[in-house]
């Protein structure tokens, strides 16, 4: 924002603040009737980021670590590396992280792969958990 060359020269707001007013408010000052530039107020963004869920994995014995490896790059978006990783930990320690997301589509991923592995007759669970802090 800073180097944001929208912004007339001599009026960059400051580091972090946003303003809103772009371009900037005139007024009719009322001594002289002529059209003024006002000052606007710059303010911090208000908005917060969502709260995060995990999206879990669980291991079973009977999901093949195939299976499992394509579901996590085909719905996490992981590279063959990373997939192989993350399905290894599932089986050697019960569970695993596939994504970190916020609620909604943290829901719809662990519903889409759930529903994905029914269909293909395999156990494998999703789960989502809000992320610990
Ligand atoms: N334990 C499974 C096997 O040995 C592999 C597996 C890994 C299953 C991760 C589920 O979430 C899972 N075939």
């Amino acid at each position: 924002m800073q180097d944001n060359h929208q912004y007339p020269s001599g009026h960059v707001p400051a580091r972090g603040q946003q303003d809103w007013h772009y371009p900037r408010m005139t007024a009719i000052d009322p001594d002289t009737d002529r059209e003024v530039e006002q000052d606007v107020l710059t303010a911090p963004p208000e908005m917060e980021l969502p709260p995060l869920y995990i999206v879990v994995l669980f291991n079973d014995d009977y999901t093949p670590m195939e299976f499992v490896i394509q579901v996590l790059q085909q719905y996490f978006a992981l590279d063959l590396d990373r997939a192989t990783e993350v399905m290894l930990t599932v089986h050697y320690r019960g569970k695993g992280v596939a994504g970190v997301y916020p609620r909604d589509i943290a829901e719809t991923k662990a519903q889409q792969v759930n529903h994905y592995a029914r269909s293909q007759n395999h156990p494998l669970l999703c789960q989502i958990e809000p992320q610990p802090q």
